[in-house]
């Protein structure tokens, strides 16, 4: 059988198998492997599974279009995992709609969510149970919000409850140019202020640019933050991520004040930050523990190619710009086109894209409303439009799938309620709440 009619014949296998779907459910969880029509797949999975029966894709990537690389991968599971679907039939509601690009979401009150929105530095609540929207919250701080600028993460102090503080991460303008800065605030109890807002940290230098700001903050279980920063994209200021006096392409830890918590592990070096955790990084724009081992988990955005999940280990260099399973923009390699992290003495991604997920906000699903979503890894994808999920074992990427294919949006940050619910954020200012089917309301 030929390639070509082997994908026709996929083709109507999917789309008999979505129709089914359809019949009993409307959602948007379909399937996007059956719409690449290009027939550019340049990938030998053609010659995979024909004595499988139908419902065993596991030798089918998730990816379908062409690497842009030729770089091999460090060890198989590396990237291109296989294809899983979710089994579960799923509800998805839009929640609310029409708001601005909606970078950041905390679950602060059960159902409700703190949700921040980029360019108008505005800060709303987000009712799930109604769908209403909180007029903005006043006291956010002033931003830089040119191109990737403007507020973006909020998440909420261990001990809210009683202490009312809310942190929130903003492109900063400084003299000489702009930072990612980590402020923290009050809110107050009829929800209408933040309070006594203050900046606690500056992720200095400053530089004059709007792109790479990270800005992905979480607390850990001793109630510190870790941060997460961007390289500031430029050449040569990227260079900056495998410098350790300068906080751009890193994760930071520090505590609630802003200080660099005591165990980091430059502490002793004087000629680094000791806010440092991790260095060498491009831009971070999700993290998240991992519930099983409780490590740190972060993706960063690649340039062409090479976006990378990131298992984050105190100390330790990932490579950035010295190596990296993608290329410039250009088309060009990057340093001498060496991708293999660990020869050269980098942490080894434990997962890249080739060509690209677009990696943004992310969160671990540790809850057991959907049993078989248990601890699986769910990545907003800003471009192409989807939510990829991630199943791990062992630290080992084993199945990728791709929902909310066509939907059409950007999809900047994903967070998990207490209930189970997967929370999606767009660009578009749509904000989707994901269920099993009959258990959303
Ligand atoms: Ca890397």
């Amino acid at each position: 059988m030929t390639k070509v009619s082997w994908s026709r014949l996929m083709f109507f296998t999917m789309l008999i198998f979505v129709l089914a779907l359809a019949a009993c459910s409307n959602d948007d969880n379909s399937d996007e492997a059956s719409t690449d029509d290009s027939d550019a797949r340049t990938e030998e999975s053609a010659d995979e599974g024909e004595n499988e029966s139908a419902d065993d894709s596991s030798n089918e990537s998730a990816e379908t279009e062409p690497k842009v690389t030729e770089f091999d991968p460090a060890f198989p599971e590396q990237t291109r995992a296989p294809e899983v679907e979710t089994e579960t039939e799923l509800d998805v509601e839009v929640v609310a709609e029409g708001l601005g690009v909606s970078w950041g979401m905390e679950e602060f009150d059960t159902n409700r969510l703190l949700v921040t929105q980029r360019d108008s530095a505005e800060l709303l609540i987000v009712n799930l149970e109604d769908g209403s929207v909180s007029d903005p919250i006043e006291g956010t701080p002033e931003v830089n919000n040119e191109s990737q600028g403007g507020l973006l993460d909020v998440t909420i102090a261990p001990d809210f409850d009683e202490s009312r503080y809310v942190f929130m991460t903003f492109s900063q303008d400084i003299e000489g140019g702009t930072v990612t800065a980590v402020g923290k605030g009050v809110l107050s109890e009829d929800e209408a202020s933040l309070e006594d807002f203050e900046v606690i940290f500056q992720a200095t230098p400053a530089y004059d640019g709007d792109l790479h700001y990270g800005g992905r903050i979480i607390f850990d279980e001793d109630g510190n933050l870790f941060l997460t920063t961007g390289e500031r994209s430029d050449d040569p200021i990227r260079e900056r991520a495998q410098d350790l006096d300068a906080y751009l392409g890193k994760v930071i830890h520090i505590t609630q004040d802003g200080e660099p918590v005591e165990s980091n592990p430059f502490t002793d070096d004087e000629d680094a930050l000791d806010g440092i955790y991790s260095y060498g990084h491009r831009n971070i724009q999700g993290v998240d523990f991992n519930p099983e081992t409780g490590d740190l988990w972060i993706v960063e955005f690649g340039p062409q190619a090479g976006d990378e999940l990131n298992i984050i280990e105190p100390g330790s260099n990932y490579g950035w710009p010295i190596v990296s399973y993608g290329i410039e923009y250009s088309g060009e390699l990057i340093n001498d086109g060496i991708a293999e992290h660990e020869a050269q003495g980098f942490v080894e991604p434990v997962y890249y894209w080739d060509p690209t997920s677009a990696p943004s906000g992310m969160s671990f699903y540790d809850n057991d409303a959907i049993p078989e979503w248990e601890n699986n890894l769910f990545i907003g994808g800003l471009l192409p439009n989807y939510i990829v999920r991630v199943v791990i074992e062992n630290d080992i990427i084993v199945g990728e799938e791709r929902l909310l294919t066509d939907e059409g949006e950007r999809f900047r940050d994903i967070l998990v309620t207490e209930d189970g619910a997967l929370i999606a954020s767009t660009d578009g200012g749509t904000v989707y709440k994901i269920t099993a089917a009959g258990e959303g309301n």
